[in-house]
């Protein structure tokens, strides 16, 4: 019997839906004409009720891709379930087999062995394959335009990783892309690997090392000429999972550390950077000047992550893990081997983007979401807003999308694919979860506080999601058979 518990709001409850809409609703302006290409997006939902008490809704479980296809004025919505190894064989259960998160000792014993990645975390694009991630496991690629599930993909057999991650950085200069597995020779080691592939998709570049401790590293900076991977205390641990505890805690009395690495270099070039206990998960952007790292990203003052328990004991202190943006500077000649942190905003907030044609390079635009505007009230909680800011004056524009909404992860989209940077929109979706239905809204990326450009209005939920990426028609026109 499918039962799945009663929740607070239900506008997260599972929708459980594969969706196509042909011509999706304009409620407002217009859909910019010259925009050609698709938004595909990452969302979880649940399929099957899970069998674990109080599971993580937003980390465990199934991955769907959502996408809008934008041509000549019309936009298109499709969205389908990544057929994982573990959906399939939960498919023909019609049950859930697989249980706590990240945790294989809680599963049922007819999957051991079978891959437990969820594919729930983000959807890129690279070398003519559409790419679905978690950083639990291998990525799998989909169809581009029917989003079908194409399988697990391994660089055909070069992948020595036993995971990859949801947040690879492309090198707009040569095509490549850069990414890392951690836990890289199973659950809770301390191993990383550092790949490079070509622009083709090929592995060009791979580098074993260890990081001080094991611990979560959800995403890192790449650089013209820099590697560097944050070593945050969300600590992991064997025993943990065998007890059936969290995979991940917070460790409040460890040190951050910053692995830098030359660009292609060895494990014999790894260099470890220490500052004080604190908590930071997604990377804004960040570039080099030869001699200076400069890497800009939400910090906070402990665990982000309410569902994450504290090593000491300590409760979930919400003040505490809200997340300023910040920007870290290493001095890779400074003897001391530390790393200087500045506050840039004083408004806090988390999905921090740039306009990703400049990743790994020098840049002064930035967009979040935010959960708090001092002296500004909104019902409910969760991300409430988006902020666009000019790193350089820190001036900031921020949209509210009205009263019962919550925004997803902005995401910059050039107008056109040669505009200068910071030339184009925003796109957000936004839970109106007042009236059980979701909108994408089209932002001016330069004028956030003034009306959108566009809102799409769908007749449905989308559920909350992680992170996502726009492919332009002509990137999508080389795509791999
Ligand atoms: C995140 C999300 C995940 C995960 C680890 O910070 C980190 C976000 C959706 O799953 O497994
Ligand atoms: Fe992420």
């Amino acid at each position: 019997m499918v039962r799945f518990p009663a929740l607070a709001d239900p506008f997260d409850a599972p929708m459980r839906v594969e969706a196509d809409i042909r011509g999706v609703q304009v409620t407002q302006g217009e859909i910019p004409e010259q925009l050609s290409g698709t938004y595909y997006k990452c969302v979880v939902d649940r399929q099957w009720p899970s069998f674990i008490e109080n599971d993580l809704e937003l980390f465990n479980s199934d991955g769907m891709v959502i996408s809008f296809r934008f041509d000549r004025g019309r936009v298109d919505f499709k969205s389908r379930y990544v057929r994982t190894p573990r959906f399939q064989a939960e498919e023909i259960a019609g049950r859930a087999l697989f249980g706590a998160y990240r945790n294989p000792y809680t599963d049922n014993p007819t999957v051991e062995g079978l891959s437990r990645g969820l594919a729930n975390t983000n959807v890129f694009y690279h070398g003519g394959r559409l790419y679905v991630a978690k950083e639990d496991s291998a990525p799998l690629i989909l169809d581009p335009v029917t989003l079908e599930t194409l399988g697990e993909f391994d660089f055909e057999g070069s992948l020595t990783s036993q995971t990859s991650t949801a947040h690879p950085k492309f090198d707009p200069r040569t095509g490549e892309m850069v990414f890392f597995g951690y836990a890289a020779k199973g659950d809770t080691t301390p191993d990383i690997v550092y790949y490079e592939a070509d622009a083709a998709g090929r592995l060009v570049h791979e580098t074993w090392f260890q990081a001080p401790y094991s611990s979560m590293v959800h995403d890192f900076v790449v650089t013209q000429n820099f590697v560097v991977f944050p070593i945050i205390p969300l600590k992991s641990d064997l025993q943990w999972l065998k007890n059936g505890e969290s995979h991940f805690k917070w460790d409040p009395n460890e040190d951050v550390y910053l692995g830098v690495l030359p660009r292609r270099g060895s494990a014999a070039d790894v260099r470890w950077y220490k500052g004080s206990n604190r908590f930071a998960s997604h990377m804004m952007g960040g570039y080099d000047d030869g001699r200076f790292i400069h890497i800009d990203t939400p910090v906070s003052a402990t665990n982000y992550f309410p569902w994450f328990p504290d090593l000491c004991g300590a409760s979930y202190d919400p003040e505490r893990a809200k997340g300023y943006l910040s920007r870290w500077t290493v001095d890779t000649h400074d003897p001391s081997m530390t790393f200087t942190q500045k506050q840039l905003s004083q408004l806090p907030g988390e999905f921090p983007r740039m306009d990703d044609r400049q990743e790994t390079l020098p840049y002064t635009w930035g967009v979040m979401g935010l959960t708090d505007v001092p002296g500004r009230t909104a019902p409910g909680g969760g991300f409430r807003w988006v902020s666009a800011i000019e790193l350089d004056t820190g001036k900031q524009r921020i949209y509210y999308p009205g009263d019962h909404a919550t925004v997803g992860e902005p995401l910059f989209v050039p107008a056109k694919p040669d505009s200068p940077p910071g030339v184009g929109y925003v796109f957000v979706v936004v839970a109106r979860r007042d009236r059980m239905h979701s909108d994408l809204v089209i932002l001016d990326a330069q004028k956030l506080d003034e009306p959108p450009v566009c809102t799409l209005s769908l007749p449905m939920r989308i559920r909350m999601g992680l992170h996502g990426n726009w492919v332009s028609s002509e990137e999508l026109a080389h795509r791999t058979a």
